[in-house]
């Protein structure tokens, strides 16, 4: 179990801690996998065993998102997420591949791989989404346990916010001064690409803290927090979901890239036209993006400072990048 912080001072990032199997270093070759923020290395590296033995995106970025969900102890990813404003963990997760096959749950409880269940609607239902009671009802009838996730600190959080914040739901709360502050937002958006040119993507959170009971962000929502296409590539999102979802926003970067535009290119555009639509607010919140094409090539954009993103592949496996790509330094 890590704290993102600790993962980082523990010198996860020094290159001697990083040895992973080169004898799977061929049949990766062209292959790579790029997350979200600076635990993403952490991911990464659990997505890239994967890849690095001739595995498929898709198990890759199951298992990169699996690693963020229990190993990883993070106010908003997986068993250690603050809950909603009702002291309610509730966890959101999707997964697609290049061919448009998708699956995700939202709201889901007690379950400690949202990821894992998301694939399950996948390829085991006619749906696209799950959600709720009826998510946990169809994990557990898939063989996956109920168990309670809320970590007594994440519990802590919750009753310290009662007291000041008198049961008002905030949308930023974590972010209010500090709009790009990269230690309060994260949640794991993953895309891959394996030895075989196939694309996948995952998105897992637990959400905004103290949300309303019952809201669901972006990260579930296929074309908005991810959207993975095989002709194309891949995109996926962090920050304020609704601004994603107002905007179709990943599905949006992949149309651009359709359209000739480089990764970096897109997440620029699909910014700049959230912003067009709310000004003010975009002052206060905080939205990233991050796209690989189906040549591997990877790009990012980020509205406020802070954006950090993790890319791994045969070259170097703990490459962590700031997007210095951000949009209102451009602004001023
Ligand atoms: C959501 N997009 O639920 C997620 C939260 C997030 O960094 O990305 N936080 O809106």
């Amino acid at each position: 179990m890590t704290d993102r912080r600790q993962f980082l001072q523990a010198g996860v990032l020094a290159a001697g801690a990083l040895a992973l199997p080169r004898a799977g270093a061929r049949a990766a070759s062209g292959a790579r996998v790029v997350s979200t923020w600076d635990f993403g290395v952490g991911a990464n590296q659990a997505a890239w065993k994967v890849l690095a033995g001739g595995g498929s995106a898709l198990d890759a970025v199951e298992a990169g998102a699996r690693w963020a969900e229990s190993e990883l102890c993070n106010p908003t990813v997986g068993r250690c997420g603050n809950p909603d404003r009702d002291g309610v963990l509730s966890l959101d997760a999707s997964i697609m591949d290049g061919d448009g096959r998708c699956g995700s749950v939202a709201a889901l409880t007690d379950i400690l791989h949202p990821v894992s269940v998301a694939r399950k609607v996948m390829e085991n239902t006619p749906h696209v989404m799950l959600v709720g009671e009826g998510a946990q009802q169809f994990a557990v009838a898939q063989g996956f346990e109920r168990q309670k996730l809320l970590t007594p600190a994440a519990e802590k959080a919750w009753r310290d916010w009662l007291r000041t914040a008198q049961y008002t739901p905030e949308i930023n709360v974590e972010r209010r001064g500090r709009p790009g502050d990269s230690s309060n937002h994260d949640t794991l958006g993953m895309l891959a690409i394996d030895a075989n040119g196939r694309l996948a993507g995952a998105c897992t959170t637990s959400g905004m803290a103290w949300k309303l009971h019952g809201r669901v962000g972006d990260s579930p929502i296929i074309g908005a927090g991810l959207y993975v296409d095989n002709e194309v590539g891949g995109a996926t999102a962090s920050g304020v979901g609704e601004e994603m979802m107002r905007n179709a926003a990943s599905f949006l970067v992949v149309e651009l890239m359709r359209q000739g535009r480089s990764p970096a290119e897109a997440c620029r555009e699909a910014i700049a036209r959230l912003v067009r639509k709310r000004p003010e607010a975009s002052k206060t919140l905080q939205v990233c993006f991050l796209a690989l094409d189906k040549q591997g090539q990877v790009g990012a954009y980020a509205l406020h400072r802070g954006f950090v993103y993790a890319v791994c592949d045969t070259d170097r496996q703990d490459d962590l990048r700031d997007s210095a790509s951000v949009y209102t330094s451009e602004q001023t």
